[in-house]
């Protein structure tokens, strides 16, 4: 079969089978990170739900391609039993986008962040991704200065991202201010507020509100006609039946927060250490629906892509 019409990189990637395919057909593909197996949830949750993330793409109209780095590779379309491998193993570092040049030129592997998955799913030409939520401005970054690469990353590479919002555990209006300031459109499908991640609302308005999946790639395609170097970001909010209490889960996130100061956990550490405290606080159901906004999310993420793939045509 012939490549696909990627664009052309010296970066080694390696394509699952279906995903050479789709994209060689002009199918809908979404792409997807591995992060959330190896850091966000513990076996054997983790390859169970990304598994079932897969399935929700594909039941959305689309292609499921997650990504992770093995070996050297950036490999676009994890096999289940690579996914299996991922989700058991522990000591696979976390690679956001900065680290991607170092883990490949080692020849290492390592899972992929929001950031650095969406890097990969433009060298691949995948215009779509989804997570169930993206890294933000952290709480306190006024002094921190913690402000996640996906953030900036959404800047710099043409990849819409599908999302229930940012995590909860950050600071979601200072997270909000800083997409306005760098251009990046935030549109909610179907909804007006901007969701909390496990929770449908953070309080906070969306800036704009899109009911049509074909509005919401012809946004995408002007966003990128008009010559625009990064992405949209897509927001759609759990479904309420997911969803936890945000008033049970914030006093959780107060706690977790107090508890990382104490134990001086910062930097690159500080978002899985707060996400397995507010899990233990809130005797797992913030994990659980966890799990469920990424299927759910994932879902709408396979609808939109396959709504973008339709109008390209
Ligand atoms: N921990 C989780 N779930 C996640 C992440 C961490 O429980 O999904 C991840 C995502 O991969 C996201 C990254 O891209 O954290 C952001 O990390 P940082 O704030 O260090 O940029
Ligand atoms: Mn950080």
């Amino acid at each position: 079969m012939p490549e696909h019409t990627a664009p052309r990189t010296t970066i080694p990637l390696e394509y699952g089978e279906e995903v050479r395919e789709a994209l060689h057909a002009g199918e809908p593909v979404v792409a997807l990170e591995s992060n959330v197996i190896t850091h966000g949830l513990a076996y054997p949750d983790n390859a169970a739900t990304a598994k079932k993330v897969e399935d929700a793409v594909r039941a959305g109209g689309a292609v499921p391609a997650t990504i992770c780095v093995d070996e050297g590779r950036v490999v676009v379309g994890m096999s289940e039993e690579r996914i299996e491998r991922f989700a058991q193993a522990s000591g696979i570092p976390k690679v956001s986008s900065r680290d991607l040049p170092v883990v490949l030129a080692r020849g290492g592997t390592g899972a992929t962040t929001v950031a650095s998955s969406v890097v990969a799913a433009e060298l691949a030409g995948i215009p779509f991704f989804s997570s169930a939520g993206i890294g933000g401005v952290h709480r306190g970054a006024e002094a921190s200065m913690d402000v996640s690469s996906d953030l900036i990353q959404f800047t710099r590479s043409k990849v819409a991202v599908v999302c229930a919002g940012a995590k909860m555990i950050l600071d979601l209006r200072l997270t909000m201010e800083y997409l306005e300031t760098q251009c990046v459109p935030v549109i909610s499908y179907r909804s007006d507020d901007f969701p909390a991640f496990y929770c449908v609302s953070s309080g906070i308005r969306s800036p704009h509100r899109i009911d049509d999946a074909d509005v919401v790639a012809r946004v995408v395609e002007n966003h990128w006609a008009a010559g625009a170097p990064g992405g949209v970001l897509v927001t759609t909010p759990p479904r309420a039946e997911d969803a936890v209490d945000r008033a049970e889960t914030e006093a959780a996130i107060a706690d977790a927060l107090a508890a990382a100061e104490r134990d001086g956990v910062s930097g690159q550490a500080i978002t899985k250490y707060l996400m397995r405290a507010v899990d233990r606080a809130t005797d797992g159901r913030t994990a659980e629906a966890n799990m469920a906004v990424l299927i759910s999310t994932a879902e709408v993420g396979g609808r939109l892509a396959a709504a973008h793939a339709r109008l390209r045509r």
